[in-house]
Formats: C-alpha cells, structure tokens, sequence
C-alpha cells in the first residue's frame, strides 16, 4: 500500500509515538530482560520514540520519573510499579493531562479507572506452584524453611508469599523466618548469612521470591561450609539464565518461571490505547516451572 495517512504511525519522525517508561531499576536478571524487551519493541523501527528512566527501586524517584514525562508531554506513559501503593495522585495527573497510561510487571492498589490497562504475571500463582513443590516434597515430615522476600510492598512480594502460605497450610512445614532481600543477590547473600548466623544446620528448604536472591545466598550457604541443593533444598521464582544454570548444576532444586519479555505486548498495548481501540484491564502471560531435568535441557537456548 501507498500513500498512507499521516497519522497512522510508522511514516516520518513526526509520526513516532513519543512513550515515557518508568522502570523500577536494575535489580535483577528478571529485570535486565524485561527492560531489554521494552527497548526493543518501543523502537523506532516499530514506530516509537522511547524516553526510559530506570528509579533504583526508589518509589519517590519513579514517581517523579512519570511526572516528569507529564510535564514532556509524552503520548503515553508506561510504568513497572515498584509498589503496590502511592500511586493515585501521579496517576490522577496523567489522567487529567489526557495521557494514558499502561502498566506492566507488577500492579498497583490504586482504582483501575485511573490506567488503560495492564501487563503481567499471576504473582500468586508463582508463589503457589512454589509452596506446592515444598509441600509434595517436604511436607509430610517437620521441616524448617526460610523465606527471601523480594521488594517490601511490591506486588510480586506481597503475592507470591500469600500463594506461597496458601499451598504450605496445614502441611508440616515450619517458616522459621522471613524477610526481604529486596530482589538484588547482595541483598540475598546478607539476609542468608544473617539466616545461616542465627539458625544455623537448622535450615533445611530456602523459598527466594527470585533467583538472584537465591543466587547470593548461594555464596552464604557455601561460606557457611554447607552444600546448597543438598543440605539446603532451595526453590526460586524468575527462572532466568544463571538461575537455570544453577538449577542445572543441582545447586537449586526447582524454578518457578516468570516471563519477563512483555515488550511486544505492552508495544501493541500502547498502540492500541492510543488508537482509542478497547481493550482489557489486565492481561496475565502464563508461566511453566522447571526442574533440573528441564534446566539441562533447556539452558542451550535459554534466551535471557
Ligand atoms: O521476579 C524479580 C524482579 O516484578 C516480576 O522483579 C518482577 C520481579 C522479578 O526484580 O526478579
């Protein structure tokens, strides 16, 4: 075809769709991909002008990142939310800017009036299908299990540990502790060896809430002169490279998967919204979950 309007994107650069995206940080493996696979869709080539700000997990800084793209102007605003919570006024502004805004990864508390639409994974689930693999395997004998919490007030974190205490209910398996090691692997390593100091052989299972937590408490456990997937069963949720490596090389026992490449979907989102299309208020991917069998096979061509 020839002769397209002006405005149907894809034409000159008067005619890129000028997008604003407001990612948590770099905190992850998980992270990295997803930020990857944003840039990419949100590409010139596909039409977009991308202006990224990545907060270091700062929620104030996030914030001010989307008021900042309101006051550009920008055509439409995406937003991983580091938090559940605080996000009702920025987002009333973009509203009354007439600006749309799109969420991907985690969720917001905030009224679903106040976004187009939303991205993700079932959090719960993932925290589900976790506890559910410590149950069938442990949860017929006492067993003491320690839990790394990812990011305090994400819903991811907050998510997967409901899913997590559903599936493990009633079972004999005993959280002897819980806290957060905010998604990083330094994060990880310094809860665990905190974890290793005060409890010490007692440890049997390890939930991290994401494989780069699990990844760092790798180093404690191994300090600490124990075997990691041996005297410690751990369980992860991202299943991202290092984290199947690991899995291949038996150091954790089983991986949850959460996709991170989202990019294509919040790229079509965008376009969408802007064309004035309906579309829903939540799209969820499906996620697998992987065992060092899957692990071994899959690696070779594990993409992120
Ligand atoms: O699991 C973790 C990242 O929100 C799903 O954030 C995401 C989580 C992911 O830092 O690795």
């Amino acid at each position: 075809l020839t002769g397209c309007a002006a405005n149907t994107g894809g034409g000159g650069d008067d005619d890129l769709i000028t997008v604003g995206f407001a990612q948590t940080g770099s905190e992850s493996g998980w992270r990295s991909a997803n930020t990857e696979s944003l840039k990419a869709a949100l590409s010139e080539e596909n039409g977009f002008e991308l202006i990224f700000n990545a907060a270091d997990n700062k929620q104030e800084a996030q914030i001010a990142a989307v008021r900042s793209f309101i006051n550009q102007g920008v055509d439409a605003i995406v937003i991983a939310p580091i938090t559940v919570d605080g996000w009702d006024d920025v987002l009333k502004e973009a509203k009354d800017a007439g600006i749309p805004v799109i969420l991907e990864d985690r969720t917001v508390s905030a009224s679903d009036d106040l976004y187009a639409t939303w991205v993700g994974l079932d959090f719960k689930q993932e925290g589900k299908t976790a506890g559910e693999w410590v149950a069938d395997n442990f949860g017929a004998e006492p067993t003491n299990l320690v839990i790394l919490e990812g990011t305090t007030g994400s819903s991811a974190a907050l998510d997967r540990a409901t899913g997590f205490a559903e599936a493990i209910d009633g079972t004999s398996i005993n959280v002897l502790d819980s806290q957060t090691g905010d998604f990083t692997r330094d994060g990880g390593k310094k809860v665990m060896e905190g974890f290793l100091q005060k409890y010490g052989s007692e440890i049997q299972v390890l939930f991290a809430h994401n494989d780069d937590m699990g990844l760092g408490a790798l180093d404690a456990i191994k300090a600490a002169g124990l075997t990691p997937g041996e005297d410690i069963k751990i369980v992860t949720i991202d299943a991202v490279k290092d984290g199947m490596q690991a899995l291949a090389d038996g150091e954790f026992n089983y991986i949850v998967e959460c996709n991170p490449l989202l990019g294509d979907q919040v790229a079509d989102l965008v376009k969408k919204v802007l064309a004035g299309e309906s579309v829903d208020k939540a799209y969820i991917v499906p996620d697998g979950a992987f065992t060092q069998e899957d692990a071994i096979e899959l690696l070779p061509t594990r993409p992120y």
